[in-house]
């Protein structure tokens, strides 16, 4: 019989753990162990040997707990406390020079300002909420509000604390980096994936996104992933370092990685060359990096120059130039799209650039291959920029040796066979078979899906694909009819992802106006137009029947949307669909048109720490009510919501005798418009 641990063997174990913590740390963190990796094992065999005689001694933050929870059916959504912000991106020095100017300007500063810099890893970001110094979730970016909950597998990852260490930390805190696969174990994968027919990854980039998308974290834990800390999310119960190079240090104290490239500089020149340092060392680094990124280093300043929609103006991104590769044409193919439109796209002999082997790339349309006086069988230079479609920059007019051939625009549609139109008006060459394409019905079912639209998870390019072939969907309105049965009937589908298929395409029934009209992929309109779309006139009704004209007072809307707007409307078979999609349960909560907006006369500006909610949502609920939101604030600022440590704009609201909302004032506003 095992006997009830004794206070010795706890204290055996505490300092098991905090010494294996430690030497975790020095080993993943800072790449300088102290200890050979033997002793280390021994270290966690000793500690694994207690724990499976004493289960009750096992804590979730144990380092043996590290794997070893059961695989999930699904990723779940998760809100994060402070929205994901992307970066502004700069491609010459020129720009570098111009954001200086700009930032030096807003805070009338007439000397240099300090700046961090970092390399900026090519990875995947994550937010990582610690409570109370343990890791408590981690989150995917996603579309920087809402990521996907990944904490079984960021469990796995080496230099992620599952406890962080020293005591100096807030009691809460998102931390937010950048996990990514050293380029060695990417080519290792790859190697081992190609030995057992499986598929190799693109870049390691791509490695490391399918890894941490693995629903069985024991598959995650073989992958060797690894995270660069860069900065904070929301925070709570300490007084943090009053800059992003103090931040990072601190970071690195409390146990998390940081990058050793980091520096403070001197002005926007000092800039210019640590950009040109990193650029030279790029070769020599494991890992994937696209450019650097340069931060205004004081969050005082940083909180004095805001936010310009979702990019902070305090940071930029350097990024690198394109690399390039010479490469031969071997075949022009014509994908055809949602709109029929068919694109040129280039087949090349496989090229490696930059580390990733190149085979296919964007034509555009036939001007461009006009432009390009590209020919079959040329010699081309190929141009990769980070994660976009790879280009052809030039044809080798010299090294064209052999014979070549012309590139012709085939006279049907190399899908369905209809015969090609060309608009003498524009350069763009469409199969006019609309949805009796298949190509086309494929594609228009696909951006419905998509995350966007009605962000149905799951339903993919290549389910789609099979379900158009198979004849189970023709429509996007058949999507609500699928049964579970025809879904497992295709290739590859079990039970289980049958009933997640399913049911997110069920949750999706429940959507938003703007969404919807998004969804049905009328030409030109994207997210934004139809946002002005659903505030403008309130209903799918009221845009099915508006005339060409009232189309055109909506902002953004002009001739020829409208007119895509009212040749869609006017086709009986589309307007038949989104009948039937909103029989088949599709709905969305009421909006109200622009002229009743209950806020719409109101400029707010927000101040200080909100607790309900980020700034970027509060903002997002006072525009659905009408009200603008502007940073700074003037005469015509109509009220102010004042959140907690409010400073300078809430006395200068005072002054000027701005009607100021408290938090709870707010909300009521808010609740009395059931937002
Ligand atoms: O390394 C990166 N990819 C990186 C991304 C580093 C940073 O300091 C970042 C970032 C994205 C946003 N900082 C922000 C604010």
């Amino acid at each position: 019989m095992v006997r009830e641990p004794s206070q010795k063997m706890k204290d055996l174990v505490t300092h098991l753990r905090e010494k294996i913590n430690y030497h975790n740390h020095r080993y993943h963190s800072l790449d300088a162990p102290e200890i050979s990796d033997r002793e280390f094992d021994g270290l966690f065999r000793q500690l694994k040997e207690i724990e499976s005689l004493h289960p009750e001694l096992v804590t979730i933050d144990s380092p043996t707990q590290r794997v070893g929870a059961v695989p999930l059916e699904a990723f779940t959504q998760i809100k994060h406390e402070k929205p994901m912000l992307s970066l502004d991106n700069a491609f010459e020095a020129e720009d570098l020079i111009e954001f200086d100017d700009k930032v030096r300007k807003r805070l009338e500063h007439k000397g240099q300002l300090i700046y961090s810099g970092e390399p900026k890893i090519d990875g995947v970001a994550v937010s990582l909420l610690y409570e109370y110094g343990e890791l408590k979730r981690a989150a995917t970016r996603g579309d920087g509000f809402t990521g996907e909950d990944i904490t079984q597998n960021a469990r796995t990852i080496g230099t992620i604390p599952l406890t962080l260490l020293g005591s100096g930390f807030p009691e809460k805190l998102e931390v937010r980096g950048e996990i990514y696969i050293p380029i060695s174990d990417f080519h290792a994968m790859n190697i081992a994936a190609k030995k057992v027919g499986e598929k190799e990854f693109a870049n390691p980039r791509n490695a490391a996104a399918g890894s941490l998308r693995q629903l069985d974290p024991a598959k995650t834990a073989k992958r060797q992933l690894k995270m660069f800390a860069y900065s904070i999310g929301s925070h709570e119960g300490k007084q943090l370092p009053v800059s992003q190079i103090k931040l990072l240090e601190s970071l690195g104290e409390w146990g998390l990685r940081i990058n050793p490239l980091r520096r403070t500089l001197f002005g926007i020149e000092e800039c210019i060359s640590y950009y040109e340092k990193v650029l030279g060392d790029r070769s020599e680094l494991d890992y994937e990096i696209d450019g650097v990124v340069l931060k205004v280093d004081s969050f005082l300043l940083q909180e004095k120059l805001g936010f310009l929609s979702r990019s902070p103006r305090w940071a930029i991104a350097k990024k690198f130039p394109a690399e390039e590769g010479v490469s031969y044409l071997e075949e022009v193919r014509f994908q055809v799209g949602r709109t029929g439109a068919l694109t040129p796209v280039a087949r090349l002999k496989p090229v490696r650039v930059g580390g990733v082997t190149i085979t296919n790339a964007s034509l555009h349309n036939m001007d461009e291959v006009d432009r390009l006086g590209i020919r079959i069988g040329d010699a081309v230079v190929v141009e990769r920029a980070g994660d976009v479609i790879p280009k052809i920059k030039k044809v080798l007019i010299e090294k064209r040796v052999r014979p070549t051939t012309d590139i012709q625009l085939p006279s049907n549609c190399p899908v369905c066979g209809s015969i090609i139109i060309r608009n003498p008006d524009t350069v763009v060459v469409r199969c006019g078979a609309g949805l009796s394409c298949s190509a086309q019905r494929k594609e228009t079912i696909r951006h419905f899906a998509s995350r966007l639209a009605l962000n149905i998870e799951g339903l993919g390019e290549k389910i789609i694909g099979q379900l158009v072939d198979e004849n189970l969907i023709s429509n996007v309105s058949d999507i609500y009819r699928l049964t579970k049965k025809q879904l497992t009937e295709l290739e590859r589908i079990g039970s289980k992802s049958a009933d997640n298929i399913i049911e997110s395409i069920n949750r999706s029934k429940h959507t938003t106006l703007p969404r919807f009209i998004y969804s049905l992929g009328i030409p030109d309109i994207g997210e934004a137009t139809a946002k002005e779309l659903a505030n403008f006139f309130g209903g799918i009704e009221e845009i099915g029947m508006a005339s060409e004209q009232s189309l055109q007072e909506v902002p953004d809307v002009g001739e020829i949307i409208a007119r895509n707007i009212r040749q869609f409307f006017s086709k009986n078979e589309n307007y038949l669909i989104v009948r039937e999609l909103v029989e088949l349960g599709v709905t969305w909560p009421e909006m109200s048109s622009n002229e009743s907006l209950p806020l719409k006369e109101e400029i707010f500006v927000i101040t200080g720490t909100l607790v309900s909610f980020s700034r970027v949502v509060a903002k997002e609920k006072l525009e659905f009510l009408g009200a603008k939101v502007s940073t700074t604030i003037t005469k015509r600022t109509t009220c102010l919501i004042s959140g907690d440590k409010a400073g300078t704009k809430l006395s200068k609201a005072i002054d000027l005798k701005i009607k100021i909302f408290s938090e709870e004032e707010f909300l009521k506003l808010l609740e009395k418009y059931n937002v």
